[in-house]
């Protein structure tokens, strides 16, 4: 009998890569709509994106975001939407804000300031509530990003207090060079702080990615990967496409039993409307 069905995430592109690390990495509109279809047919149900701008840079550039979402929405309603709102450490706090559009179902939400290999990744409380605010005014799910305990002892201070809602879940980033390191023992020690029956995802950057899926879905995780946090299918072999890494995850997800959330399963899950 299959055991419950785990939610994937694919994170297209973020912000750190360039075609200098993969010549696979979707950049363009149409290129990061196409990817996140085949992400989808390939089993992930929540896409979180990130744009670039015609050099390739990154952007938070609301008229491409909404390119992007309405391309793969005229394809598949159903995949849940997830804007970033970290953008690149480069982007002010003002550019983070306007990617709030309605296009997004969900939008992540760093929960604290953290080294980000050699930059910071700041996220002040006074702009953590301004995003909390906004996106409960506009209806958008955000998920609390982690990249350390202190960060998880944030969220469980601002969910105390009503600012995020109950509902949102917690996302894991472990293996960001600065932060929390991708091991289990770390995982241990995040997941029995979390509450009581919590929706949560993790993804593991780089090369601990494909070996923490067994840990994250016996744990009760859902997933998240793709090219914004790993490139490689396996040592030394580039992933042609985020379909394809999606795929070895959903072959390690099954091996174990469990099935894989389809977009309108994982809508009822996270409570978004289908
Ligand atoms: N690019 C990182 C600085 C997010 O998408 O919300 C932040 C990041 C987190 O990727
Ligand atoms: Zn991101």
């Amino acid at each position: 009998m299959k055991k419950r069905p785990v939610i994937i995430t694919c994170a297209l592109v973020g912000a750190e890569l360039s075609r200098k690390d993969t010549p696979y990495l979707p950049m363009q509109p149409h290129e990061i709509i196409r990817s996140g279809l085949e992400a989808g047919e390939a089993g992930a149900s929540i896409l979180h994106i990130h744009v670039r701008d015609e050099k390739g840079l990154p952007s938070l550039d609301p008229k491409i975001l909404k390119q992007v979402a309405f391309g793969i929405r005229a394809h598949n309603p159903n995949l849940i939407l997830q804007v970033s709102t970290g953008g690149s450490v480069k982007d002010s706090f003002q550019q983070r804000k306007k990617v709030l559009l309605s296009q997004f179902d969900m939008a992540s939400l760093s929960m604290g300031t953290t080294n980000f290999a050699n930059d910071i990744f700041l996220n002040p409380r006074p702009f953590i509530q301004d995003l909390a605010n906004k996106m409960s005014m506009q209806n958008i799910l955000p998920e609390l990003e982690i990249f350390n305990l202190a960060m998880l002892e944030e969220a469980l201070h601002f969910r105390k207090r009503n600012i995020i809602t109950d509902k949102a879940p917690f996302g894991f980033v472990l293996g960001v060079p600065g932060a929390l390191s991708a091991s289990f023992e770390n995982l241990t020690l995040l997941h029995s702080r979390l509450p009581a029956k919590a929706l949560w995802t993790c993804t593991c950057i780089g090369k601990r990615q494909f070996p923490m899926i067994k840990e994250i879905v016996h744990m009760g995780g859902n997933l998240r990967l793709g090219m914004e946090d790993n490139i490689y299918l396996s040592k030394g072999k580039l992933a042609f496409s985020n379909a394809q890494l999606v795929q070895k995850a959903v072959r390690i997800i099954n091996s174990e039993k469990y099935e894989v959330a389809h977009p309108k399963m994982a809508r009822k899950i996270l409570g978004l409307p289908s």
